[in-house]
């Protein structure tokens, strides 16, 4: 049975359980910062007191559920199981109830010290589960969501991204480096996945990233520690790990209701880390559905030497992103800035030529496929100019080279976007829980087409789709306004210009009839189907 401690220190609570109130849905969505928790990090004298009156309660209600398994009826008790229709996980009664949920933190210790202090670092971690793995013995896989922003952000104030208006060549104004105020509660450290998975018969569990939250260590965005922070929370779940404590503590939690099997998702920064995870290779880590994510921090900041910003955010970099993130412990954050930010990133993001290094090289995630061994369900639109479309293609390509389950879903919108939950719950069932249910001979592309609903893509053997083929377009000259795509080769060669200005944005130079600010070579309207 759980026990609670509660001592002297801010952080001694070392295994927290109560029976929760309804979590609201999707408080994470994409990098919005209108998502996340108000502020109430540390518990006050008075929140502790509701805690024991809440513990107490649960003790009593606890005491309820055990009761009919010690009395003389307890062999015919019937036990709350998942169950499976057609290959996948159902929704069950017995875990429907948010009140009858188990709700704990806990700090899981890392295989390094990035925040300078001499110790290994430590990540914050909370888990939700259904109440029978403790009063029936129930087991269950886990879909684990980690994020950097679980506990706040930046405001985006002015100054904070790098000011874009300087001749090339030259060095652009400082930039401010404001401090976020670090949200959240504990020891619930976010809603999202609960309330998907949890009633289908999964422990869902979060944690924050490296330096954020209060999980130690620096931000890296990108770093070896925001791969190996998550494969150490995988190697407590499945049990590897002996010792899991508070924060500055030495007392074991173990994870007893786990099976083992473990399933990573999450979107845009929260979908790269599942990538990060599975790159280690890490045993139990058995499959990720990643929602576009930045799989290059090369490709998201720059493109083919040119320094790019992501759609929506001009003058973004990758040290702007570090100050976006950085929410951990307030004593520590000068020693990550200047570790972090102000050497390793200054030193070599090279905002000057652009150029790939091996600063950029170690960000890329296709550089580390080799361990991987997880089944991937990839997800992204086609429209999103925040991560392009490609970060998820060159992923999805290079496991399937390597010959692991995936497949992809590609929608027509923006940024963020989850497959059907039918593909998810599939996925899932089949390598979280281990029910053969076919999921090897589906479709490996679910694509949806234009004008089509997000939960009806149409099915393809592959993508790209392998009845397609390349079509050679050459340009004809139209500037200032429209040039031309045709198949049949121009006559004669010439040269078109176009002034730079970034005053103007992306979509009304694209759709100006007339400016000297873009070149544009257009095909006449395509059918979108055969
Ligand atoms: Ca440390």
């Amino acid at each position: 049975m759980v026990c609670t401690t509660f001592g002297g220190r801010k952080y001694s609570i070392l295994w927290v359980v109560y029976h929760s109130t309804e979590p609201s849905e999707g408080l994470f969505s994409g990098t919005s910062p209108t998502h996340f928790y108000k502020p109430n990090y540390f518990h006050t004298l008075d929140t502790r007191t509701t805690i024991m009156k809440k513990l107490i309660r649960v003790g009593f209600l606890l005491s309820l559920l055990i009761a009919p398994f010690i009395s003389p009826n307890a062999q015919t008790a019937e036990k709350s199981v998942p169950i499976f229709k057609d290959g996948e996980a159902q929704i069950i009664p017995a875990f429907e109830d948010p009140t009858k949920w188990i709700r704990h933190d806990l700090w899981v210790e890392t295989e390094f010290d990035t925040d300078g202090d001499g110790k290994l670092d430590r990540m914050h971690v909370a888990v939700t589960r259904p109440g029978q793995t403790d009063t029936e013995g129930l087991k269950l896989p886990i879909v684990y969501e980690s994020s950097p922003y679980f506990a706040g952000v930046v405001p985006f104030v002015k100054g904070l991204f790098w000011d874009v208006n300087h001749e090339l060549g030259k060095a652009a104004k400082e930039r401010v480096h404001p401090e976020v105020a670090r949200t959240g509660q504990r020891p619930i450290i976010s809603n999202s996945q609960i309330k998907t998975w949890v009633p289908r018969g999964y422990i869902v569990v979060h944690s924050s990233s490296p330096g954020t939250g209060l999980s130690q260590g620096s931000p890296t965005v990108g770093g070896d520690n925001e791969s190996l922070a998550p494969k150490a929370v995988i190697d407590w779940l499945c049990g590897r790990i002996p010792r899991y404590t508070s924060i500055d503590g030495n007392e074991e939690v173990k994870a007893f209701w786990s099976t083992g099997k473990v399933g990573m998702t999450g979107t845009s920064y929260n979908g790269t880390i599942p990538l990060a995870a599975a790159t280690t290779g890490v045993d139990g880590l058995e499959a990720i559905i990643p929602i576009a994510p930045n799989t290059s921090y090369y490709h998201y900041y720059r493109s083919n030497g040119l320094v790019r910003s992501p759609g929506g955010y001009l003058g973004e970099d990758i040290d702007v992103l570090f100050d976006f993130i950085h929410s951990g412990d307030e004593s520590k954050r000068a020693y990550s800035n200047k570790t972090v930010r102000d050497t390793e990133m200054k030193n070599n993001m090279d905002r000057i030529t652009g150029d790939y290094n091996d600063f950029w090289a170690g960000r890329d995630y296709l550089n580390d496929m080799k361990p991987m061994k997880a089944a991937l369900l990839m997800s992204h639109g086609f429209n999103d100019w925040s991560v392009m479309t490609e970060h998820s293609y060159r992923i999805y390509a290079a496991a399937k080279a390597k010959g692991l389950p995936a497949q992809i879903y590609y929608h027509q919108e923006g940024h963020g976007g989850p497959p059907p939950m039918k593909l998810m719950n599939r996925w899932f069932t089949r390598y979280l829980h281990g029910v053969e249910n076919g999921v090897e001979n589906d479709a490996k592309a679910w694509i949806v087409r234009e004008n089509d609903k997000m939960d009806n893509p149409t099915t393809y053997k592959e993508y790209p789709n392998p009845e397609a083929s390349n079509v050679t377009l050459y340009p004809t000259p139209g500037a200032p306004a429209q040039g031309s795509l045709s198949t049949e080769k121009a006559t004669k060669k010439g040269t078109e210009k176009l002034v730079d200005n970034y005053s103007f944005s992306g979509p009304a130079l694209a759709q100006a009839e007339i400016t000297n600010h873009r070149l544009m070579y257009v095909t006449p309207e395509l059918s979108s189907r055969p």
